[in-house]
């Protein structure tokens, strides 16, 4: 019996690609250099399932007419504001993500960075190694701890919720909380649901967990970085579309805001010149869900939806079809 062809666009860890091969003929990324658009295309046309991650771009275009090969599209993380899932329902092809299995990575990441910015960890770090520290002192990199603060959650979904958990727990955070729809549970334990413009007005820490859609893109705007408080932190962990950068650029340069903790950017890999060169700013390279835990059960979940869907089965994890 033939198997199904599956196309994974990045190496993924070892025991995934394992597995993966025991259900499909799989054709691997060897080199691991990302999917241009031809690339796509090809493994669009040529496979019967593609296993994708943030750094392809899969629009209009890629599914496109003639109509390719494919049915499913299995990506390999839980946010997919990558593929256009209009034009895959279009095509009548599935696409899964992968919820859940990077939550606690996730939420550990923020709470990092938090605690980076607050404390001063990579300015104290870069003068270390660069040989000038000259010793302790009572007013040297005094920074800010996150105990007692106010952190407010933009988007309560699994991920803003274990941030919530974590600090609250953790930390002894005051937690205030903004979302579509908020929940008795949340309420329940003594957060409070507050309007976009109230908690950014409250919070010392701001942290976003809403997914990128066409509503939230650059949500966080020079209107909403004033109404942040001047000793305010803007923490990042969920999609660089959801930031105005060039506006936050400005709020930090000016004051307006204190700092920034930013995992990802709107224009990934590229990194605005005029951030990389702020104090207060912390910049990772899009790491939230890099954990060994978190990378493996990503590539568990992208395999079972994909072994559903070629048994007939409904993928647990199917964001359009
Ligand atoms: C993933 C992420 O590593 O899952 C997500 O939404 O942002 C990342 O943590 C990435 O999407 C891989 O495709």
């Amino acid at each position: 019996m033939t198997r199904p062809i599956v196309t994974v666009t990045r190496r993924l860890p070892e025991v995934v690609e394992t597995e993966l091969r025991e259900s499909f003929d799989v054709r691997l990324n060897a080199d691991d250099l990302p999917f241009g658009p031809l690339d796509l295309r090809r493994a669009l046309e040529s496979s019967d399932a593609l296993l994708c991650t943030v750094t392809d771009r899969l629009d209009r275009a890629a599914f496109g007419a003639p109509p390719v090969r494919t049915r499913i599209v299995a990506n390999f993380g839980a946010g997919f504001n990558h593929v256009d899932l209009d034009a895959a329902r279009d095509h009548g092809i599935v696409v899964t993500n992968t919820p859940g299995v990077l939550t606690d990575a996730t939420a550990e990441l923020a709470l990092t960075l938090m605690l980076m910015v607050g404390r001063r960890v990579t300015e104290g770090e870069r003068e270390l190694r660069a040989g000038k520290w000259t010793g302790w002192r009572p007013t040297h990199l005094v920074g800010r701890g996150l105990s007692g603060r106010t952190l407010g959650i933009v988007g309560m979904g699994r991920i803003g919720r274990a941030v919530a958990r974590r600090a609250a727990a953790g930390f002894g955070m005051e937690v205030i909380y903004h979302t579509r729809t908020p929940t008795a549970e949340d309420e329940a334990l003594g957060r409070r649901c507050a309007s976009l413009e109230a908690l950014l007005a409250a919070a010392e820490f701001v942290s976003l967990h809403a997914p990128a859609t066409r509503e939230t893109r650059h949500m966080i705007g020079p209107r909403e970085l004033r109404m942040m408080r001047k000793d305010a932190v803007l923490i990042n962990t969920a999609r660089g579309e959801l930031v105005d950068e060039e506006a936050l650029a400005d709020a930090l340069l000016e004051g307006v805001i204190h700092g920034a903790g930013l995992d990802v950017y709107e224009h990934e890999p590229s990194v605005r010149p005029r951030l990389l060169r702020l104090d207060h700013v912390v910049l990772l390279p899009h790491l939230g869900s890099a954990t060994d835990d978190a990378r493996i059960g990503m590539g568990r979940r992208a395999i079972e939806n994909l072994r559903a869907y070629f048994e007939g089965r409904t993928p647990p994890d199917r964001v359009a079809d």
